[in-house]
Formats: structure tokens, C-alpha cells, sequence
């Protein structure tokens, strides 16, 4: 749009009116920007503004950026840049850094002004930040003075000042959310952490320090990785204490078209897959082209070198699960467009990527076994096991079970199934333990909900081969319920029920059954979880009784608040605590948990499944050090619904 530049005055308030418009939009329609205003929303702030300081760092001017959790929930960053421009901008009449926070998509380029401001790699900018805080406040130091200006829920409070002299470089900007916007305020120390450790990996050399403020203690870590996406493959295996297949982590990288990809990957004898990607530095669980790419070009570049080698023989033929067995992957690629798609936006979609990863990772893998061949040799050796473990296990079941156990034919003995055939309103709960199963047999509307007891002994899926899972007395109930398959046999649509919820109880059993079954969901029907079959029921924790109101509470808050409801006038209140599902009788259970009209039910995503899947490596891998240290680590955080 064109627009015809008349007093300087006159253009400022027109603008003025524009900005105020646009935030204001932003404060109608928050879901529309950041997602959600739940707890994601909410650490979506920090992100956003971190991932500015980071668009500096990659341009090199910036080494250091602090996150600091102060109290109240006040976040505060800062970063040792070249401090965000001060200077008119001739478009608007306003200091660069005004714009930066007043006006929506500040993304791109700010024409002749001079400045080109970018608005994060990916991010919807600061100014989406500034409408949904309470209030905000940057500060500028440019090495000869300190500039200041204040928002309160996206309007100025001032003009841009400058307020004394420095000799210091960077930007500061503190901010606290909204409680007219967000559900809750409350920043998750963990959950900030393994965002900016992730950063960290992703930005070689950049460091990140993230404190907690809010405590009577401190609690801070700075991590800084100069191996980049290399140091973040070591870190996972370290963590999850895993014997390596072979000592160097390859790292391969190439670029092309205005894009970037690197790889970082290594092999470890365990029987998982673990790729990790990320386009612009944003996680891609959902995968895409980047990550198409470079299986297509590991599985030919194996099967190519195999056969050169003369390790492969005619007719053997790797897949692409027998070479990504044992593999820790982490890819990361840059471009200038991204296109997000899929359920979660979580999915690369820039077509040009799938060539670029391909080819670059089809080259320099090729070179680098050419060099390291004892590598090549330990991995296509290792690769051919799992092609000839999976043949074997294919072989057995075909003989043995396809009719009996795995086929709709014989549902298991313990099931009791709901008379709805249909898969669209049918769910089945799996509960652990015989008095629980009880209860929500009895309590259950029987026309669509199925109750599976679970019972017998966990298998260790961290070393379980598929063939192993499906003979194991725990597990085969499930696959055998749920009607469609496991692993590549795997077909979602076949599945007999729509919903797939977990029920245990709220304690330390309770979240092992969970982290279990999630990493075997994760491990062997990943889809499920993908398109939101998998559930978590709530049960509650409390009953807050006064005469006949009585109500249930889900959290120590809600206790507490009931508490205050029916006993406004002090009193010695009743107040029931359920340790465990089987306390409830049946009728509770249906209302509390099971009744589609009043339960809390937790969907589980891909994240939530990554967690899970990470956590019981660790509990149940071989080496003790990366354990004790877990339990350590989070002795004084786990909750009772940690998942
Ligand atoms: F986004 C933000 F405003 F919230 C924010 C931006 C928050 C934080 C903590 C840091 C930053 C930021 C921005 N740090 N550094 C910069 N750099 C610039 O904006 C900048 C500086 C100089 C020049 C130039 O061309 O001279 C250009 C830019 C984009």
C-alpha cells in the first residue's frame, strides 16, 4: 500500500490507530496467534521473545542470552547484542524498536528506513508478546546509551527515552503475561529449560542461562554446546545410558538452494529409533520432507556400501526400520519459507527439502564410510541382524498366530467388550489391577465403553524385539483388543475403539504402568498417538464433603479452593483422599473418571509420549550412574499425575 506521507504529526497518529487495532486483535483472538492460552501458550511467550535474541546470535553480533524467571512469573531476557535499533524509521515516524513491540508482523523489512528487523526465523514477533502481557518494558544499550520505554497490555506508557549512558550492548526485555489472557501464570522451570537446552544445541556456541528467581533458592543452569546437533546426539546417549556402536558421532552437513541441512547421527545396541528434527530451529514431531530425505538416502547409501563390500549377498535387501535400528539422529535444517502442515503444525512440507537432505546426506555419508569402513561395517552388520531378526519374526507369526491371538476372532479372556460396533463413539479403558477392573466394569456405560484389565508381568520394551512383544502375556491383551495391528503391520483404521484410555492410579505404580504402556505405544503403534487415539484418565485425588454438596477435586488446589467453598465459616472439614482407583465403588468411578459428561481426561501427544519414551530408558537401561542421577534429578518434582 501506498501512502502519501503528510505531516509528521498527522502519519503518527494514523498509525497510532493502525497499531492500536492490531494488538488489540491479537488480545480478541489469542488462540489465533500463540496457539492457546493453556500452559503451551503461555511458555510460548518466552520462545518467541528468546527466538529474537537468537536471530541475533545467528547473525553473530551475540554469544549470551539469559532467561530469567523472577517472582510473580515475571520473565526477564537479556542478550549482549547490538541491542534492537533506536533509530526513526522514516515509514512510520516511530524508533525502530517501538515498531518492533507495536506493531503486528514487524517481520521482513522495514524498506528505507534502513533496519531490517527480522521477527524470528519462524515467530509470530514481539508485538503479539506485548499485547498479551500485563505489561512490558524493553531496554536498549547500543554502547553509548541506555534507551527505555513501557507498555501496558500493548499501548505505550511513554515515548521511547533515553535514559543515561553505557558502555554496554544488548537488550532487555521483562514482561508479565496477562491473567485476563492466559488460564494460569505458572512457568514450569523444566519445561523452559529443555526448550532453551534444545536452542543451546541447535546454536552452536550460543550460550543460555536459565534462572529461577521465584524461590527462596536459586535455580540456574547456563549450558553452552560448541559440538552443536553433534553434542546433542552425545547427550542423549549419555543421558540414557547407551553403549555405542561405534565411538564418533558422523555429522554431515551441506547446503543448497538457500537452505541448510545438517545431520548429527550414531549408532547404540539398543533395538529404538530416536530421529529428532527441526526446521528453523522449531521440533517437526510430526517429521516431513527433511526427515523423508534423509531415511530414503541412510537406507540406500547402507544398502549400496553393503553390497560393495560384499557384506550383503544377493536377495538381501536392508529396510528402512533394519538400518534405523539402534540410531540416534538429530537433523536440522534452514530455509527461507517453511510451510508447517499436519495436525500439530508439526510437519515439514517445502518439497525442495526432501532433495536437499537427500542428496547431501547421500554424498557425504557415502565419502564418510569410505573413510571410517569399520564404522560402515559395524552398522550395516548390526542393520543386517535387525533385517534378519524382523524376517524370522514375520516368518513365526505368520505360522502361529495370525488366526489365533492376532485377528478380531479371539479377543482376550479378560476383556469386557461394549456392545457398540461401531469405532467412532467406542473407547476402551485399560486398568491396572483386578479391583479397579472391577469397578469400571460395573460402573461403565456398557453400550460403548470396553475395560481391559491388565495383569501379569511388564515386558522390558527397551529389549524387546517386535517377536518378543507380541508374545508377552501383558501386552498381547492389548494389541489383541485394539484390532489393528503393530509395528509396519500396523493399520489405524482398523482399530475398535476410538478412544484408548489409561487408568491407573495416582501414584508411583500408577505413573510406571503409564510411562510403560506410553513408550510401548510410542515404540510399536506411534499412529495412535499421532492422530489422538491415546488417552490418560484423571481419576480425582479428593472428596470435599459437607453434608450432602460434596465435590471432587483434581489437584491440591481444587481441594483447597472446595475446602473454602463448603466451609467458609471454619469448621473441621471432611475431606476424602483416594490413594488408589480401587477405593472408589463403581458409581464414583463412573462420575468422577468415566462419565464422558463431567471426567478430565488428558490427550496424549507425541511430546508427552517422547517424555515417557525418554524416562523409561532411563529407568530400566542398563547402566545405573544415568538412573540414580534421573531420580535425583527429579525425586522433588515428580507429581502424581507425571507422565
Ligand atoms: F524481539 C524482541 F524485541 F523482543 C527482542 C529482540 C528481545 C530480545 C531479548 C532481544 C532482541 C534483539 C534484537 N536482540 N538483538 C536484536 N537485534 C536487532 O534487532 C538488530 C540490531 C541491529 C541491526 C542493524 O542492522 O544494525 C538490526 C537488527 C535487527
Amino acid at each position: 500500500m501506498e501512502h502519501e506521507h503528510g505531516a509528521q504529526e498527522n502519519q503518527y497518529d494514523e498509525n497510532q490507530i493502525q497499531v492500536l487495532e492490531g494488538l488489540e486483535a491479537v488480545r480478541k483472538r489469542p488462540g489465533m496467534y500463540i496457539g492457546t492460552t493453556g500452559p503451551k501458550g503461555l511458555h510460548h511467550l518466552v520462545y518467541e521473545i528468546v527466538d529474537n535474541a537468537i536471530d541475533e546470535a545467528l547473525e553473530g553480533y551475540c554469544t549470551h542470552i539469559e532467561t530469567e524467571i523472577l517472582p510473580d512469573n515475571v520473565i526477564r531476557v537479556t542478550d549482549d547484542g547490538r541491542g534492537i535499533p533506536v533509530g526513526i524509521q522514516q515509514q512510520t515516524g516511530l524508533p525502530a524498536v517501538t515498531v518492533v513491540f507495536t506493531v503486528l508482523h514487524a517481520g521482513g523489512k522495514f524498506g528505507n528506513g534502513g533496519y531490517k528487523v527480522s521477527g524470528g526465523l519462524h515467530g509470530v514477533g514481539a508485538s503479539v508478546v506485548n499485547a498479551l502481557s500485563e505489561w512490558l518494558e524493553v531496554e536498549v544499550r547500543d554502547g553509548r546509551h541506555v534507551y527505555r520505554q513501557r507498555f501496558t497490555r500493548g499501548k505505550p506508557d511513554f515515548d521511547l527515552r533515553r535514559e543515561g549512558d553505557t558502555t554496554e550492548t544488548g537488550t532487555t526485555v521483562t514482561f508479565k503475561p496477562d491473567s485476563q489472557i492466559f488460564e494460569q501464570l505458572d512457568f514450569d522451570f523444566e519445561v523452559l529449560h529443555t526448550r532453551l537446552r534444545e536452542e543451546a544445541f541447535l546454536n552452536a556456541g550460543v550460550r543460555m542461562t536459565l534462572t529461577d528467581r521465584r524461590g527462596l533458592e536459586v535455580r540456574q543452569d547456563s549450558m553452552c554446546y560448541e559440538g552443536g546437533i553433534r553434542s546433542f546426539v552425545e547427550w542423549i546417549h549419555a543421558r540414557k545410558g547407551l553403549t555405542l556402536l561405534h565411538e564418533d558421532v558422523v555429522y554431515l552437513s551441506g547446503e543448497g538452494g538457500g537452505s541448510t541441512a545438517e545431520v548429527a547421527l550414531q549408532y547404540n545396541d539398543s533395538y529404538n529409533e530416536l530421529l529428532l528434527s527441526f526446521a528453523n530451529n522449531v521440533n517437526t514431531g510430526e517429521g516431513g520432507t527433511h526427515e523423508d530425505g534423509f531415511k530414503l538416502a541412510l537406507t540406500r547409501v547402507l544398502n549400496d556400501y553393503g553390497k560393495r563390500a560384499g557384506i550383503l549377498k544377493e536377495g538381501d535387501k536392508l529396510a528402512g526400520e533394519d538400518v534405523r535400528e539402534g540410531l540416534t539422529a538429530v537433523i536440522s535444517v534452514k530455509l527461507q519459507d517453511p510451510q508447517f502442515e499436519g495436525q500439530t503444525k508439526a510437519k515439514l512440507g517445502n518439497t525442495e527439502i526432501r532433495g536437499l537432505v537427500s542428496n547431501i546426506v547421500g554424498q557425504a555419508l557415502t565419502t564418510y564410510f569410505e573413510e571410517n569402513p569399520s564404522v560402515a561395517r559395524a552398522i550395516v552388520d548390526k542393520a543386517m541382524t535387525a533385517n534378519r531378526a524382523r524376517e524370522a519374526a514375520r516368518k513365526a507369526r505368520e505360522l502361529t498366530r495370525r488366526k489365533s491371538a492376532l485377528e478380531t476372532a479371539s479377543l482376550p479372556g479378560k476383556l469386557a467388550d461394549c456392545s457398540e460396533r461401531d469405532n467412532v463413539r467406542t473407547e476402551i479403558y485399560i486398568v491396572e489391577g483386578d479391583s479397579a477392573g472391577g469397578s469400571a466394569k460395573e460402573g461403565r456405560d456398557r453400550r460403548f465403553q470396553a475395560i481391559l484389565p491388565l495383569w501379569g508381568k511388564m515386558l522390558n520394551v527397551e529389549k524387546a524385539r517386535l517377536d518378543k512383544v507380541y508374545g508377552n502375556e501383558k501386552l498381547l491383551p492389548i494389541i489383541t483388543a485394539l484390532g489393528c495391528g503393530i509395528g509396519e503391520e500396523l493399520d489405524p483404521a482398523k482399530i475398535r475403539y476410538n478412544k484408548v484410555i489409561i487408568m491407573a492410579d495416582a501414584d508411583v505404580d500408577g505413573s510406571h504402568i503409564r510411562t510403560l504402556l506410553l513408550t510401548f505405544f510410542f515404540r510399536h503403534m506411534r499412529p495412535l498417538i499421532e492422530q489422538g487415539h491415546i488417552y490418560i484418565a484423571q481419576p480425582p485425588l479428593f472428596r470435599v464433603s459437607r453434608g450432602k454438596k460434596m465435590r471432587y477435586a483434581y489437584s491440591e488446589i481444587e481441594r483447597d479452593a472446595y475446602t473454602a467453598e463448603l466451609y467458609p465459616d471454619g469448621g473441621k472439614p471432611d475431606i476424602q483422599r483416594y490413594k488408589g482407583l480401587g477405593e472408589m465403588d463403581p458409581h464414583q468411578l463412573w462420575e468422577t473418571t468415566m462419565d464422558p459428561d463431567n471426567r478430565v481426561m488428558l490427550q496424549v501427544t507425541m511430546e508427552d509420549a517422547m517424555k515417557a519414551d525418554a524416562t523409561f530408558s532411563i529407568l530400566m537401561g542398563d547402566k545405573v550412574a544415568p538412573r540414580k542421577e534421573f531420580i535425583e534429578e527429579n525425586a522433588q518434582y515428580v507429581t502424581n499425575l507425571d507422565v
